[in-house]
């Protein structure tokens, strides 16, 4: 045998052995699944590794429902506001009729957009069409859209051009569920009748969206919703090659875990649990309690600032989030690997509320500051003391401190192989901070405390910049108690 051939008989072999062990893991739960997950692996392209390092990004909830903004003939609908059609005090008719006074004068996506970047977002998200189905864009489908509204113009273009403009990532929100279409139904179609109609709103759905990727060439990702339908979560081929179909058209398109269910109707993971999509799109007003709940994946959790309320409510009730709160989840967020959204709703005449706009700007403010802590940044795989949260980007490591301790002194417990602080200096203006070494724990982990100075006072979360570095070989000389 020559050497040529040794070769590639081990390659075969080698392949052979990658591929047997690749087809295993698909099936390791004893699922041989066609339309389950097709890729075990996280994503590596650039689109990708551009969506992990984006840290903070904003929703947009906006469309006819936020002309009667909650209320209808002077009642109020205290459940979320896009969702006022399905109120039995609003009929569907009537509901179906806003569109004919839907001429927003203080629409201006420059503005909105200004706002988003001064907030610090690097990516948006857009209602394109919500569940009440009118199209914000003047899709050739259906006459329910803007262009049949006073207004006219194509609010999906406008808002797509000026964030894209202004450097911001667009991705298109699309609502499976349509209220509007004659063929959509929640429940599995049964009859031949409802069969037929459910396959129109199907190729209707799927005109739809390849119009939406046609349109608008520059977004990075279609963002759906409403999927969870049995008459929708039955589609497991369809939807399947629905997906594989967009994919092709947009190279490099990001599309979360909920667009699609697998043969068994398990949505988001599929039946071997692995994640379905390219992150993982079930943190919604939710956040993660710890590194393992997020299984490795890539997340995203979207957030509105009152309780449920994503479009325009113009009278919000219970808790409004204030900035310290949201930078808190975002802080948390970039911590456990995953972006963070905050959700504005403008109103029926397209401005952004004075609340929403004073949230974005405070943040914006902290952001300023502190955002090497936020952009790029990763979980940094330490334990999580009570002061705040831990990001990493390369050897820089980031303290964002919520709770400053009485004592002035931060304690930092850092595992046997980790790199270890060389420097730390506060991020704001690179003031040096004390670094202090404890000792070991029982564990062996390396403790230290990075001292505070006493005088120093803040209202706001700070943000500690530490340099890490390679000191095992100096650590090594220190001896374990022994008990
Ligand atoms: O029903 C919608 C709701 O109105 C809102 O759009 C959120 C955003 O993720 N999605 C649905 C509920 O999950």
């Amino acid at each position: 045998m020559t050497l040529k051939n040794i070769e590639s008989k081990t390659l075969f072999y080698f392949v052979t052995i990658c591929l047997l062990h690749a087809t295993a893991c698909i099936t390791n739960s004893g699922h041989d699944l066609k339309h389950g997950t097709h890729r075990i692996e996280k994503r590596t392209d650039a689109d990708m590794q551009c969506w992990r390092e984006y840290g903070l990004g904003q929703f947009i909830h906006w469309g006819v429902y936020a002309i009667p903004g909650g209320h209808w003939q002077g009642k109020a609908y205290i459940g979320a506001a896009e969702w006022i059609r399905s109120w039995d005090e609003m009929s569907d008719e009537a509901y179906d009729q806003l569109y004919k006074d839907f001429n927003p004068a203080d629409f201006n996506a420059q503005q909105w957009a200004k706002i988003a970047v001064d907030m610090g977002a690097k990516y948006m998200i857009f209602t394109t069409k919500h569940h009440d189905g009118f199209c914000l864009w003047d899709s050739r489908y259906t006459d329910y859209t803007i262009a049949h509204s006073p207004y006219k113009k194509d609010i999906v273009k406008e808002v797509v051009d000026a964030y894209t403009s202004e450097g911001i990532d667009v991705y298109l929100y699309f609502s499976i569920i349509d209220w509007n279409h004659p063929g959509y139904r929640s429940k599995a179609p049964e009859t031949d009748d409802e069969k037929q109609s459910y396959e129109e709103f199907k190729q209707f759905t799927r005109n739809q969206l390849l119009e939406l990727l046609a349109n608008y060439p520059t977004i990075k990702g279609l963002w759906f919703d409403g999927t969870w339908d049995q008459s929708w979560v039955n589609e497991s081929a369809w939807t399947d090659n629905l997906e594989k179909e967009l994919r092709e058209k947009h190279p490099g398109l990001i599309i979360g875990s909920r667009f699609r269910a697998d043969e068994y109707g398990k949505r988001h993971f599929d039946s071997n649990g692995q994640l379905m999509g390219d992150y993982e799109q079930g943190w919604e007003r939710d956040l993660p309690g710890n590194i393992e709940d997020v299984h490795g994946n890539d997340w995203e959790c979207i957030m509105t600032v009152p309780e449920n309320q994503w479009g325009y409510h113009s009278a919000w009730t219970g808790y409004v989030k204030t900035a310290y709160d949201l930078i808190e989840m975002l802080a948390k967020s970039v911590s456990l690997n995953g972006n963070f959204v905050l959700n504005f709703g403008p109103d029926g005449q397209g401005a952004i509320r004075p609340e929403e706009t004073r949230l974005a700007m405070e943040i914006g403010e902290w952001m300023k500051i502190n955002h090497d802590a936020i952009y790029g940044c990763e979980y940094a795989g330490l334990e999580t003391q009570g002061w705040g949260y831990y990001t990493r980007k390369g050897d820089k490591l980031y303290l964002i401190v919520f709770n400053k301790p009485i004592d002035n002194r931060l304690k930092l417990v850092f595992p046997k192989e980790s790199l270890l602080p060389d420097k730390a200096c506060f991020l704001k203006d690179k003031t040096a901070i004390e670094i202090i070494q404890g000792g070991k724990n029982k564990k062996n982990n390396t403790i230290f405390y990075l001292s505070i100075p006493v005088n120093y006072t803040v209202g706001k979360p700070f943000v500690i910049e530490v340099d890490m570095t390679d000191k095992r070989k100096e650590d090594s000389v220190y001896q374990q108690a022994r008990t």
